[in-house]
């Protein structure tokens, strides 16, 4: 009897399932399809445990659905512009190009060794040309519907990747989310998309997307951050001019005692009196160079300043201060915002900070007439009060109220103010898309037409790192003649945001060969959405809402009939590996230096914190899927991270279970062989089970309907890996090799088994004498009568008086009866501390029980 062996088998079967076109998308359309995508990776050149997790739940999915009857399409690619391939130009002189391509062959061959099912005909490459070309197709088609265009504005500039960053990118705490770098601001011209103009959409949709996580789904409410309020003019004295400002709160405007711009808003240096001037434009500069998290930190001081100059509330006609601050934002709803420091936390800071007045004008419902001064800022709901007519009025009522009352008098009207801004996509850098544009002194901006896309990236580039783009060096690459009339113009030199990369890819899998086109109307159609997509939860918010965006554009200019690209989403739990860390310096230490059983510092000798957390090459906690590949192989690997936790929750690595789950797939081994060994074609035909193949058979059928549930809906794939290795221990306790059920169960174990472990599955699958592939085998289905166990209805008596039945299998020998019977809740109930002095046992009819002193 041969030994399992992992890298064999794997390679071989690899091979073969190539050479079958086994994972390749079905042509013909007659079955249901079902598109499975997992997030596409960064060739950064190594595969990490967090793809590997990734990739096998999805590959797990696409091949049980195939079995289940489904024509999948399964694809791969890379999502290959970015900063680190420009980086290792700059470090170490290797063209972005180069080390990109390199790190993809690498990648490749990695994945290919896990055994996923994708089809590598329709890998897609998106610093490709064949790709690119489309994106940039695409990026006209925004252009050409308005939804592209330039201005001049307050960026996030990241001084270490010396480049812009969308909104998306920088994070909590003002930092880049790659460089991690603090984010300044600058003045800069820029390209951005108008995701705004689809807010309300990508808004009110999420409720479509019934098989998402709802903590996506309110990460991305929330920064959609619809607000409903007014829009109230606030006119300045002594000038022809209004200020016009955004609240939620109209039912507050008699509390107002302030009104506060933006430090960046045109009306800023009108209203300032000269006495005033220089105080203001020292606040300015300083507030100007902090960036928008910053200014709006709940814990940061709330700065502000005197302009001098004074506005009238348009409903009582009082003179209130103008001011500045650091906490308005010039870019939210109108950039200047009343003040209201009863009733905003923000304001009753800012307003006690700066000594300005509090004027309370609602009350709680309670509040009886005391006239207690305030601690806090009111913000519930409650009545009116100081506000002339609109006294006693419930505040909810009154936001109507006052609404309605400004637009009957001119100075104001109800409006719906969006948190979320345009996207920002311009990168002053080399290695991303090219924007498609040239910008003539006579025509303008004018989209490089259809027949000279792709507009290619040119290669001989310098990369130092300094200054700007190396594109913007490039004059023989930049000067061109104007497409329209022909004069001397120049090229666009920014680069694409990567995320307008990943924005359409999965769009282009339908059809990723098309020379012709971006994709084929009917292909497209015919395989979005896609049926599940799988990956990180850090995509919440960009990556799946800049697609969710993109695929309505591109459904409004008519290429696709979907709505939302993604029907469901599971987001995988992080991979997490053991990490030492020394408490006191802080310092992380490697596990090969470290004994587990006495962890201590090497250096110091000082005990280390031992715990889980993400795996990362600075804290040394990290397992290299290599390593675990050439240990064990992939099936092991895959069944261990499928086994480990539920796909959506973090999953500690652990050497002992990845163990455990290879000695599974020996047993597995071990059980098809003896099979083999043992089995004989029955002799005796006989339709009537005998009690062990009953058992078995059941056990059989529970497997298959226990797995197949956990695989429906919310993919229990850890419970699953649980129900396969409970049939294997039926199958090895019941050696009943001869019979066809015994049969049934080794069959039903490989092709359960196969999609968590294709290579062993389908080896023994033909070691078994099959000569088709175990992964074209139907998802069996359970017969339920297999489920039913065979009971009779037992009658309880106590000193021959009946006190009930119970259900008991019909076949139980004597002994057995007895002891179900008195473990019954109705013997131990009517028996109580009576002491049995004998048992009557009929089979299959009654059991008495003779009590006495
Ligand atoms: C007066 C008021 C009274 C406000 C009150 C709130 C409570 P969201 O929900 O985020 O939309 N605001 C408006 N524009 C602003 C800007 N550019 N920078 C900073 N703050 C701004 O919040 C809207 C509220 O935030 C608005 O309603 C305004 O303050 C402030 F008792 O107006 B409110
Ligand atoms: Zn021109």
């Amino acid at each position: 009897e041969s030994q399992y062996n992992a890298e064999a088998i794997e390679k071989k079967w690899q091979q073969t399932w190539v050479e079958m076109g086994i994972d390749k998308t079905p042509e013909d359309k007659t079955k249901p399809k079902y598109y499975a995508l997992s997030m596409f990776p960064y060739p950064s050149g190594n595969l990490h445990m967090g793809h590997v997790r990734n990739y096998v739940i999805t590959d797990v999915i696409a091949r049980l659905k195939r079995m289940q009857g489904h024509r999948v399409l399964h694809p791969m690619g890379w999502d290959a512009f970015g900063l680190p391939a420009e980086n290792a130009a700059i470090e170490r002189g290797i063209h972005p190009a180069k080390w990109t391509y390199q790190n993809i062959a690498q990648m490749k061959q990695q994945l290919q060794q896990l055994g996923l099912s994708i089809d590598w005909n329709r890998e897609v490459t998106t610093c490709s040309p064949d790709y690119y070309k489309w994106t940039q197709w695409l990026f006209l088609q925004f252009f050409q519907a308005g939804l592209a265009y330039q201005k001049e504005a307050a960026v996030n500039w990241d001084p270490i990747d010396q480049t812009v960053l969308a909104n998306e990118q920088v994070d909590a705490e003002g930092k880049s989310w790659r460089s991690g770098a603090k984010v300044e601001r600058k003045l800069l011209r820029q390209w951005f998309l108008k995701i705004t103009d689809y807010a309300e959409q990508l808004l009110n949709d999420l409720d479509k997307l019934t098989g998402w996580p709802e903590r996506v789904k309110l990460m991305q409410a929330n920064w959609i951050g619809k607000s409903i309020g007014a829009y109230l003019e606030f006119p300045v004295v002594g000038m022809d001019e209004k200020i016009a400002v955004f609240t939620t709160r109209p039912d507050t405007v008699y509390g107002v005692t302030y009104v506060v711009l933006a430090p960046e808003h045109p009306l800023t240096p009108k209203v300032t009196t000269p006495k005033n001037k220089k105080a203001v434009e020292k606040f300015i500069k300083e507030v100007t160079s902090e960036s928008e998290i910053e200014r709006t930190a709940e814990d940061k001081p709330k700065k502000g300043i005197l302009t001098g100059g004074k506005a009238i509330n348009p409903f009582t006609g009082e003179q209130v201060p103008i001011l500045i601050a650091n906490y308005v934002l010039y870019e939210y709803g109108t950039g200047a915002v009343m003040g209201v420091p009863a009733h905003d936390v923000r304001d009753f800071k800012f307003a006690k900070e700066n000594k300005l007045p509090i004027r309370v004008v609602i009350v709680p419902e309670d509040a009886g007439d005391k006239d207690t001064p305030l601690t806090e800022a009111y913000t519930d709901p409650g009545i009116m009060v100081n506000s002339d007519s609109f006294n006693g009025m419930d505040s909810t009522k009154g936001k109507t109220a006052i609404i309605d009352y400004a637009e009957n008098n001119g100075f104001g009207k109800a409006r719906v103010q969006y948190r979320l801004r345009d996207w920002l996509i311009s990168r002053q850098r080399y290695w991303g898309c090219p924007i498609p544009v040239i910008h003539c002194p006579s025509c303008g901006t004018v989209p490089v037409p259809d027949a000279d896309l792709p507009v290619k990236l040119p290669e001989d580039v310098e990369f130092s790192g300094r200054g700007a783009s190396p594109l913007a060096k490039l004059d023989h690459w930049i000067n061109v003649s104007c497409p329209s009339c022909g004069e001397p113009a120049k090229r666009e030199t920014d680069t694409m945001d990567t995320f307008i990369d990943s924005s359409w890819y999965f769009l282009r899998y339908s059809d990723a060969n098309n020379e012709q086109e971006a994709f084929n109307l009917k292909e497209v159609n015919d395989w979005m959405a896609v049926d599940q997509y799988v990956g990180g939860i850090e995509h919440a918010i960009l990556h799946l809402l800049y697609s969710r965006f993109f695929t309505k554009v591109v459904r409004d200019r008519g290429l696709v009939n979907i709505d939302e690209p993604f029907q469901r989403l599971l987001t995988q739990g992080m991979v997490q590996g053991m990490t030492y860390k020394n408490p006191k310096t802080g310092k992380y230490i490697p596990s090969a230096q470290v004994n587990p059983n006495d962890p201590k510092d090497p250096e110091t000798g000082d005990p280390l914190e031992v715990f889980y957390e993400k795996m990362s090459k600075s804290k040394y906690n990290g397992v290299d899927p290599k390593q675990v590949l050439g240990k064990y192989g992939a099936d092991t690997a895959r069944m261990f991270i499928l086994f480990k936790a539920p796909p959506e929750k973090d999953l500690e690595w652990d050497d002992a279970d990845v163990e455990g789950q290879f000695r599974f797939l020996n047993r597995v081994w071990r059980l098809v062989g003896d099979y083999i060994a043992n089995h004989k074609p029955s002799k005796k035909k006989n339709d009537s089970l005998t009690k062990v193949e009953q058992d078995l058979r059941r056990a059989i059928h529970i497997a298959i309907k226990e797995i197949s549930d956990d695989l429906e809906g919310e993919y229990q794939f850890n419970t699953a890996v649980s129900e396969l290795m409970k049939l294997n221990n039926a199958l090895s306790e019941a050696k009943c090799y001869e019979s066809p059920v015994y049969t049934e169960g080794v069959e039903t174990l490989l092709i359960l088994l196969a999609p968590f472990a294709p290579h062993i599955a389908e080896e023994l699958w033909h070691q078994l004498g099959n000569s088709d592939s175990v992964h074209r085998q139907s998802w069996p289905q359970f017969d339920p009568s297999a489920l039913v166990v065979d009971e009779i209805t037992l009658v309880i008596q106590v000193m021959g008086k009946t006190r009930g039945t119970i259900q008991v299998p019909s076949s139980a020998s004597k002994e057995e009866l007895e002891k179900l019977a008195l473990n019954s809740e109705l013997a131990q109930r009517y028996l109580k501390d009576q002491e049995v002095k004998k048992v009557i046992v009929v089979p299959g009819k009654l059991v008495n029980f003779v009590v006495g002193k």
